[in-house]
């Protein structure tokens, strides 16, 4: 998740020369010349009172998440930056000297846990994290060696720097005509850093492959699917996270701290993808040398999973180049999204899992909190229309690997996300899991355990979790199905054009869909529904007037620390809206906690934006009882705050929905014989005879 990235923001002060500095010293200069260069430091200040720790803020210093009540973790990138720690008066220990010398106790794990391992449990039997070069090695390998249940191919569009972008499909008869079986989709690597979202994708693809013919459950859903894996989809952004990441790499030395991210040079913690420049394509094979590093995800590059047109533009996306969430210069503007788009727009992918890492969670949508009101529509988002139905799965599927299930929003807002579009464009359940507790890329025995499950959830784990996302997607009951007589050998198609909204605006979305009918002159087509979620009626709460409940506190509290505030919700209310409000535009952060009647702490909420956004956390259906809401100063040099808690009561009301339809056509030599519209609902089947195709 983002949170360490947010608090960087903060503790850094967003500052982007330090962010250069650290670029500089830390990969333009070959390793052997650099001897000379100022090498980055780890260094605990020491902060015995407020005061020094207020000095220390005013320094323009990279300071990182660790701290305590006498010292702050510094990095220092510079001569002029120890300089100005001892102009302060400030004292410090070096604890990493040599930031860049330093091996990563973790690539040290990782080689003695491969060196250990002849082969792991995983399906592939792998022992450490693939590279890209691995990663199409082992898909050619699966298709060379089934032929008749492996397809690779290459996305449409090569990525920015020029390489390929493959895929593995997954079926019986994979490479003979597609016959209308429900798709579903894996992917992985939107975020350069987060390669275990890549293995565990490409380890789905062997496990499937493997166990066809032996296992019937599994050869069972691969009969009755196409499965597409994309494991890596930011392929420029993940060559360079993987091969720095592999050389140098600080998180174990800073137990997992920012500081190990923003220390760690070069782009282990590349986040966005290779756009330089927004609409300027770059020679191939010069991002590594044009792009400004990104350790902790800053620097170049768009951010895929907010460059998606479902509501693009609006909260939780930065128009800001530099930052770790840049949305890019319109929707769907990068080479990577596109291949998605191109992807689901072409098949009827009923299920979608896009893997990210970490916080174990699985996030179903929306992506943006219920009571947002995109200017596009006019009202409030409020919940998916098929809310209960995304629930379920997303509930099962936390249930197999321990995560906790919840909408998307409730991590944070976010717009432009690949279900952001996927599901309201199409109607396909889409979710994105979280991997993984602590790390981006955390040691490799981690990545097996996540995969098959440890401890309780030993024997599942992400393994029975995405079984049961392929279940979902075989199953009629969650899309639709058209059968009928049609000409053996026709081409049937199914095509729909609407426009998509962004936050502010549309994008035009085009549908286009192909099967072709079997032999014996009989179809069943497994499809997404014809109306959209987006369109569908929508249930939004609004608030009437003035809320039924209302606190406020002032308080103040010291940077790195935090002050927590008890409140009793007393009071039957649908939302608990908490916001936190101080006078600069620096940083603060507010988490809210459900009080257990054994006096423990049950985090229910939080808000972490960036910079100079002010904190927001909204609770639905919120119970009644104890609350602590925790304020959390992380780098505002106000120290004085004002906190609210305001619960309402709020009225709901269905704004009606539209019905659409899909066009049916039925196509012999390349011409159109028959056109019928059809709609069809989630969980229908229905009857289409295409007779007038048979005619000549
Ligand atoms: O911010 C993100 O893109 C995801 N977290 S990450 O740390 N992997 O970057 C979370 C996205 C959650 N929102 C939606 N899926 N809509
Ligand atoms: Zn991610």
């Amino acid at each position: 998740m983002l949170s360490s990235i947010r608090r960087r923001a903060t503790l850094c002060g967003l500052s982007t020369a330090v962010l250069i500095g650290l670029t500089t010293a830390g990969l333009s200069v070959p390793a052997a010349a650099e001897d000379e260069a100022f090498r980055p430091q780890l260094v605990t200040v020491d902060t015995p009172t407020r005061e020094d720790k207020r000095l220390l803020q005013t320094l323009g210093l990279d300071l990182t998440e660790h701290a305590g009540h006498d010292y702050v973790e510094v990095v220092l990138h510079s001569p002029a930056d120890v300089a100005a720690l001892a102009a302060a008066g400030l004292g410090f220990d070096v604890r990493i000297p040599d930031l860049l010398r330093r091996e990563a106790e973790n690539n040290a794990v990782n080689a003695a846990y491969a060196a250990a391992t002849l082969s792991s449990p995983l399906p592939s039997g792998r022992d450490a994290y693939r590279t890209l070069a691995d990663y199409d090695a082992d898909m050619a390998a699966l298709a060379a060696e089934h032929p008749d249940l492996v397809r690779k191919f290459a996305l449409p569009h090569p990525s920015l720097d020029g390489r390929p972008i493959h895929g593995v499909e997954i079926g019986k008869d994979v490479t003979g005509p597609d016959r209308g079986l429900p798709v579903f989709v894996m992917l992985g690597l939107h975020h350069a850093r987060e390669w275990p979202s890549g293995e565990h994708a490409m380890e789905f693809a062997v496990d499937l492959v493997k166990n066809y013919g032996t296992d019937r459950r599994i050869t069972d859903l691969v009969d009755r699917s196409r499965v597409i894996v994309v494991p890596v989809v930011n392929v420029d952004g993940f060559e360079l996270s993987r091969t720095d990441g592999g050389l140098i790499d600080l998180r174990e030395l800073d137990r997992g701290g920012t500081g190990s991210l923003l220390g760690t040079p070069g782009n282990a913690y590349k986040r966005k993808n290779c756009r330089l420049v927004d609409g300027q394509d770059t020679p191939d094979g010069t991002c590594r040398a044009g792009s400004i590093t990104s350790p902790g995800g800053f620097g170049t590059g768009v951010d895929l999973n907010r460059n998606y047109g479902g509501y693009w533009g609006g909260p939780g996306a930065s128009d800001l180049v530099a930052d770790p969430t840049y949305r890019g210069a319109t929707a769907f503007s990068e080479p990577e999204t596109q291949n998605i788009r191109e992807l689901v727009s072409g098949r009827h992918v009923t299920t979608l899992i896009t893997n990210h890492t970490f916080s174990n969670l699985v996030l179903r949508p929306n992506g943006a909190a219920p009571d947002l009101v995109p200017p596009s529509e006019g009202i409030p988002l409020g919940d998916p229309f098929d809310e209960a139905a995304l629930k379920e799965l997303g509930d099962a599927m936390a249930a197999q690997n321990g995560y906790t299930s919840q909408h998307a929003w409730e991590l944070y807002d976010t717009t432009g996300s690949t279900e952001d579009w996927s599901y309201n464009a199409t109607g396909g359940f889409g979710y994105t899991f979280e991997i993984g507790a602590h790390e981006f890329h955390p040691p490799f025995p981690e990545v097996v355990d996540e995969y098959l499950g440890a401890g309780p959830h030993a024997g599942k784990g992400n393994r029975e979790a995405y079984l049961l996302a392929l279940e979902n997607a075989v199953n009629p009951e969650t899309h639709s199905v058209l059968t009928g007589k049609a000409p053996a050998g026709a081409t049937l198609r199914l095509k729909k054009t609407f426009a998509s909204p962004t936050w502010e605006g549309s994008i035009q979305d085009t549908l286009d869909t192909t099967m072709t009918v079997g032999p014996n002159g009989r179809y069943t087509w497994h499809v997404n529904p014809s109306t959209r979620p987006v369109v569908m009626d929508r249930q939004v709460e609004t608030i009437s007037g003035e809320p039924a409940v209302s606190r406020s506190w002032t308080g103040t509290t010291a940077p790195t620390q935090s002050t927590d505030q008890e409140f009793v919700l007393d009071r039957d209310v649908d939302l608990l809206e908490v916001t936190l409000d101080w006078p600069t535009p620096d940083d603060m952060d507010l988490e809210v906690y459900r009080k257990n009647a054994d006096g423990s702490l049950t985090e229910v909420g939080s808000s972490g934006n960036f910079v100079g956004e002010k904190e927001r956390a909204l609770l639905q259906d919120p119970d009644q009882g104890t609350y602590v809401l925790r304020v959390i100063n992380f780098a505002s040099v106000t120290p004085t705050w004002t906190l609210t808690a305001a619960g309402f009561v709020a009225e709901t009301s269905t704004v009606p929905g539209l019905v659409e339809s899909w066009t049916l056509t039925c196509e012999r030599d390349g011409r159109v014989l028959e056109r019928v519209p059809v709609v069809i609902d989630r969980g229908q089947q229905l009857k289409v005879d295409l007779k007038a195709c048979g005619r000549r």
